[in-house]
């Protein structure tokens, strides 16, 4: 039986199949193509190296011709599609090739020529890709069509999409509680959709709502929220064109967040100072020949993107902001122009005590837990006293820690005492990872929903929405081990390889009645499942989404609080792909027969979904008309029009201890980060340009005279140890060790493959957080 949007899907015909079938040998980890190499990069970021990255790309994925057509359409205000890759915002000059090196791999990722069809899954069983690589896995391509899995044969085998709703309705009818099922979200999924999914949770009666964003700015939300009553950042790019200083934090944004890049060439063109943060010297903190810049490009000219670097120990951030507001407190003394007093006085609270904990907090302390002298915390406090208008941003150097909550609040308190909010040039600017991960926060996707937010939902939508607060991420999977949660629906992700604890959320999977993931391509967590599974795959975001109605277009909001339309131009890569709007919609329909929520309605056509979200959702006013103006509109964040909506009505400065961040003798910090080459669990290669690594993931960077101290050899092996806040330990073997410019004491490798070392029970008693930038670890010679 074929849906409606596997009808208007067919007029133009499927796209040939390219099964890839046939006998394969089961290999485990990545995918080399020869032996690992370590050379320091000398080169600027982005530039040529760049340039010949994303050609090799787009042969590998056969998209020669398809691939630039697409990349000219990304990021056009109102025509085109948003980047599904980082969140940083669009140009607002309307650049036409406001575009990286990372962005076009992602789009061409999602545009491959490969399929995964049916014939795929009869050859393969289940328990024979187990032993792949996840490399391997996505690299076969596109999913096609409903698979659900059958214990009998271990393979997956095709379902239509009735018979897949009504597998996850019974089952979710069948359970004698709500909250025994829990929808996680992954960062991607658009406004529209990420309504409808949060609006069938609450009629269903659970808000479990675990996100991506509980492993990621779960802390800025929190620390942002408690100080200026708003989860946000309060600057947009016009502020990042206006500031006298920018102050980077723990964001590697050459790989991460590239278009970041053009703003910090910009910057140093016109004088201003950029102070990175960071126990490595990323890529971006040097210099960068701007991605989009032909002339630069012709000419190998590189702009500097950076003033000042401090490397201070992991975790040590917190105290290197303390010091710095130490030394503007000291000079107010004696320059009235250190402070702005007139702020503090009418738009604060705590200033004092604030005052009197930095007064109270010893240099000695602030060098030991910062890793950095006073005389470089001078200069960055120098650079902060001189500038009129400073932006601090950060991402997840800053979040993934113990005390991320304290650190993006201390952030705040720094800011303030300048009065660096609330106008032209100045504030708090997290920057965001996946391309709507904010907006599914905005439309819902909370499992602390307030109050004010669920009586608009319960007016405007007709249901009685649960008050009881949901699971987060760490909560769920730990209920799904003990079996308290049975049914788990994972909406975009990978959630068996990005949450910590591999093994632990492994069982945890397993443990489950049913588990359904939506999904593009093949990942682990199609292979790691409950007694019943299913596959269900979708559109991707620049795919053309027929509906009954027409060709519809999603929005979505970047890191700075704006929402704009992204439109797909491309024929889907299978007719039978549903929207994910409309596979929401199929399984909240069958889950809830008798709901009078229009759901099959609001499928038709998307515009009638932003009219009810509207009239739900704050700052969304007449949605339909302004999210069509160019550029789209920006969501309005009163603490940048300097309304607090905190218990005070002001801003308030947080005044806690500094934490003990430094590693018990014998012992490092280790973080958890992102190669070059990867998006989050996807691995593109085995490269990390700007590190200078070839041909391997399975690594640990270190400094080379803690390696001496072990007797460790330049890329000689080791083994990993981790201990956990309960004492228990976990281990990596054979890795290979990385003598990096990294400070003592301090050690880093990659995500995902590192989650084995984080244990469960290691999350922030402030945001909840894995904290997977401070695993406490061993290292030593290989066994
Ligand atoms: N190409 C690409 N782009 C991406 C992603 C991707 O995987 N690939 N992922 C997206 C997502 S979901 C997110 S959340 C973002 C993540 O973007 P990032 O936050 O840049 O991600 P990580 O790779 O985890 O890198 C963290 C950075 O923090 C530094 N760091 C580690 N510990 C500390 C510390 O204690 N203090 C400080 N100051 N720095 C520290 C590391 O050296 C590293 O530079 O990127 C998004 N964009
Ligand atoms: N140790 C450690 N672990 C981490 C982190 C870390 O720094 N260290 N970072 C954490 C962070 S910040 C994040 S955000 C999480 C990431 O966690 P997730 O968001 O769960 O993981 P991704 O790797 O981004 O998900 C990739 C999968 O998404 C699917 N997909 C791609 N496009 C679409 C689409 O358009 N629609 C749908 N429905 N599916 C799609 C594909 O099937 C693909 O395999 O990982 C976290 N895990
Ligand atoms: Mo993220």
């Amino acid at each position: 039986m074929s849906t409606d949007q596997e009808a208007q899907n067919a007029p133009e015909g499927p796209e040939p199949l390219e099964p890839r079938v046939g006998p394969r040998e089961p290999r485990v980890g990545p995918a080399p193509d020869g032996d690992p190499e370590f050379h320091p990069y000398h080169h600027p970021a982005a530039g040529w190296g760049a340039a010949k990255s994303v050609t090799s790309f787009l042969v590998r994925e056969g998209a020669l011709v398809d691939g630039p057509r697409a990349i000219m359409r990304m990021n056009h205000e109102n025509s085109g599609f948003d980047c599904p890759g980082c969140a940083w915002p669009d140009d607002t000059k309307g650049l036409h090739l406001d575009i990286c090196e990372n962005g076009i791999k992602h789009v061409t990722w999602e545009m491959t020529r490969k399929r995964v069809g049916r014939e795929f899954f009869a050859a393969h069983s289940v328990s024979e890709l187990t032993g792949w690589s996840d490399y391997d896995l996505e690299n076969e391509g596109r999913l096609t069509e409903p698979m659900v899995y059958d214990p009998a044969s271990d393979h997956y085998v095709p379902i239509t999409w009735k018979d897949a709703f009504e597998v996850v309705g019974r089952a979710l009818r069948g359970l004698d509680d709500p909250n025994r099922a829990a929808f996680y979200t992954s960062g991607r999924l658009g406004n529209e959709a990420t309504f409808l999914y949060q609006l069938m949770a609450r009629e269903l009666g659970t808000n479990n709502l675990p996100d991506c964003s509980n492993m990621c700015h779960e802390a800025s939300g929190r620390g942002l929220q408690a100080s200026l009553g708003t989860g946000k950042g309060t600057v947009d790019l016009k502020d990042w064109e206006a500031a006298d200083a920018l102050f980077v934090f723990g964001v590697n944004a050459a790989s991460n967040a590239p278009r970041m890049l053009t703003a910090l060439a910009d910057a140093h063109r016109r004088g201003a100072q950029i102070v990175h943060v960071n126990p490595l010297v990323e890529a971006a903190a040097t210099r960068t020949i701007v991605p989009h810049d032909f002339t630069d490009m012709a000419l190998f000219k590189a702009t500097r993107t950076s003033t000042l670097n401090l490397q201070p120990r992991i975790g040590g951030d917190m105290a290197l902001i303390r010091g710095m507001a130490k030394v503007i407190l000291e000079w107010s003394a004696t320059d009235p122009r250190a402070l702005d007093r007139e702020f503090i006085d009418r738009h604060t609270s705590g200033f004092e005590e604030y005052r009197a904990v930095c007064e109270a907090t010893p240099w000695e302390e602030i060098e030991r837990q910062s890793g950095l002298s006073r005389a470089d915390v001078l200069k960055a406090a120098r650079v902060y006293g001189d500038a009129d208008r400073s932006i601090i941003c950060w991402c997840l150097g800053l979040t993934q820690h113990e005390h991320g909550v304290d650190t993006v609040r201390e952030i705040v308190n720094l800011l303030l005492l300048r009065g660096n909010l609330g106008r032209e040039g100045a504030g708090p600017s997290p920057v965001r990872g996946h391309s709507n991960v904010q907006g599914n926060r905005t439309c819902g996707i909370d499992h602390r929903p307030g109050d004010a937010f669920l009586d608009r939902l319960a007016e405007v939508c007709g249901i009685e929405p649960p008050r009881e607060h949901g699971m987060d991420t760490v909560r769920t999977i730990e209920a799904m081990g003990r079996g308290e949660v049975k049914v788990f629906v994972g909406m975009g992700g990978n959630f068996a390889l990005a949450a910590p604890d591999t093994p632990l959320t492994y069982a945890a999977l397993r443990n489950c009645d049913l588990t359904v993931q939506v999904s593009t391509k093949l990942n682990r967590s199609h292979l790691v499942h409950g007694a019943r599974a299913l596959i269900l795959p979708c559109l991707g975001r620049t795919e053309k989404d027929h509906q009954r109605k027409g060709v519809q277009s999603t929005s979505v909001e970047d890191s700075m609080s704006m929402v704009h339309l992204s439109l797909g131009m491309k024929r889907p890569a299978s007719p039978h792909l549903l929207s994910e709007p409309a596979i929401v919609a199929g399984m909240a329909r069958a889950a809830l027969p008798d709901s009078a929520t229009p759901w099959e309605w609001y499928v038709e056509d998307y515009d009638r979904i932003r009219d009810t979200m509207a009239k739900v959702l704050d700052g969304f006013e007449d949605f339909n008309r302004r999210v069509r103006l160019p550029l789209g509109f920006r969501i309005k964040q009163p603490a940048r029009e300097l309304v607090f909506l905190t218990p005070s009505g002001r801003a308030e400065f947080s005044s806690p201890p500094l934490p003990d961040v430094v590693p018990e003798p014998g012992t490092l910090a280790l973080g958890t980060m992102r190669s070059h080459d990867q998006w989050n669990t996807t691995i593109y290669s085995d490269n990390d340009r700007y590190r200078g690594i070839k041909n391997l993931r399975t690594l640990v960077f270190m400094n080379r005279a803690d390696m001496r101290e072990r007797g460790i050899a330049d890329m000689g092996p080791v083994d990993i140890t981790s201990t956990a806040k309960d004492g228990s330990e976990r281990h990596l073997k054979g890795y290979l060790a990385i003598p990096y410019d990294i400070p003592r004491g301090c050690a880093a490798g990659y995500m995902p493959e590192m989650n084995v070392l984080c244990a469960l029970v290691d999350y922030s008693t402030q945001s909840d957080q894995p904290i997977m930038k401070h695993v406490k670890v061993t290292v030593l010679p290989a066994a």
